[in-house]
């Protein structure tokens, strides 16, 4: 799936540089445009990857490029007042060439948030392509002023949005602060999650056709609805390919089959399908509530077992009460490891949620 994405605040242009680093790494190409816009020019000047005609700096007149600090009254109102601004790198960008919109933004702070919203709002008035959002929730867990904007901006994504993956950092993280590098490591792995999906559903020539190779439209209907979705991943190493003289021999002869005992490749894929859903999901939530699921494995050709991944498909129905699982590969000639990536879409609100809004009650200095 071709993505334009957008990353609004500090996290937020942090997750879309961590996602131009997984394509970069992955020698993929699923990303069309990346665009960056902030009320901090220190961090707008920090992102390397997000290209610089691509980063917006706006409410300087409120805050003199120092930010909001937190403020998002004043972030919504200046995101209003420069609302087309912000879409300026999206004028000369092959939007005709992507699938969806991915927008980006850390949920507690006075920028990304509402700001997010506002850019999701626009570009649904603008364009056909779907607009997904990826909320990060607010580290501190204490905070009133953060787990009210959390809340608040969650609302607001989730309802001009046609679907919101949810990452709950605070689920992974204990130290606070937090310091770059650990929210660098956070960062990477929400990257990684939404690099295997937007990858997997971005097939580009005839040879990369799988018998059931997840295409945009898989993703699509799975988030269709609206809501919010969270994302569970297992990424294990395969064996090392035959090296033998005989192995390369066949692959220099442009043999390129891989013969694998199809019970280890059944339990792997089962494990793991295990492993993704039980082990972190971005966001904890009760998985029983989930609507539609997608479940996607990548890896070499011959490890991508069917009948273990319509076993494990059945698993996934059995677990989320959900017939609408859908499934499907992404056969990669050249990787050394086999994950297992599940989607859970329009899931009810995660527990986290509830905590966030006993610690916002404390705090009524915002106003909807
Ligand atoms: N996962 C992740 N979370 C972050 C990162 N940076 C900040 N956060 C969290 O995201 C929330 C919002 O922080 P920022 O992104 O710095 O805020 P902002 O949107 O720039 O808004 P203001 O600076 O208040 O104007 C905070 O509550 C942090 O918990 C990051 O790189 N990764
Ligand atoms: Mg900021």
């Amino acid at each position: 799936m071709n993505v334009f994405c957008f990353g609004a605040g500090k996290a937020g242009g942090r997750v879309v540089e961590q996602l131009l680093q997984y394509e970069r790494q992955l020698k993929a190409d699923f990303i069309v445009g990346a665009a960056a816009c902030d009320t901090t020019a220190a961090d707008l000047d920090a992102l390397e990857l997000v290209p610089e005609d691509a980063r917006v700096l706006f409410g300087t007149a409120e805050t003199n490029g120092e930010g909001f600090e937190g403020d998002a009254a004043g972030g919504t109102e200046a995101a209003k007042k420069e609302h087309r601004q912000l879409l300026e790198p999206t004028d000369d960008a092959p939007i005709a060439a992507s699938d969806a919109f991915v927008v980006c933004a850390g949920l507690g702070g006075g920028t990304g948030g509402p700001t997010a919203a506002v850019i999701a709002e626009r570009l649904s008035e603008m364009y056909d392509q779907p607009v997904y959002g990826v909320g990060v929730f607010s580290t501190s867990t204490t905070d009133p002023q953060r787990a009210s904007n959390t809340l608040r901006s969650l609302r607001r994504l989730v309802s001009t949005t046609d679907h919101v993956f949810g990452f709950d950092t605070a689920s992974r993280v204990k130290e606070e602060p937090v310091s770059d590098e650990t929210y660098d490591t956070l960062n990477a792995e929400l990257a990684r999650r939404l690099g295997t999906l937007f990858a997997a559903g971005e097939v580009t020539t005839a040879d990369d056709v799988g018998e059931s190779v997840v295409d945009a439209s898989e993703i699509m209907n799975t988030l269709r609805g609206g809501g919010l979705a969270t994302l569970g991943y297992s990424e294990r190493p395969l064996p090392p390919r035959d090296t033998s003289v005989r192995g390369r021999l066949k692959r220099l002869i442009g043999d390129d089959t891989e013969s694998v005992d199809q019970i280890d490749s059944l339990n792997r894929i089962t494990t793991q399908t295990r492993e993704a859903v039980r082990g972190q999901l971005t966001l904890p939530c009760d998985i029983g509530t989930a609507s539609r699921g997608l479940l996607v494995i990548t890896g070499r050709p011959a490890w991508l077992n069917r009948d273990a991944i319509s076993q494990n498909q059945g698993w996934l129905e059995d677990q989320t009460g959900s017939l609408e699982v859908r499934n499907g590969d992404d056969p990669r000639p050249d990787a050394d490891a086999l994950s297992v990536l599940v989607v859970l879409g329009g899931v009810a609100p995660p527990e986290r949620l509830t905590a966030l809004q006993a610690v916002a009650d404390g705090d009524d200095t915002n106003d909807d």
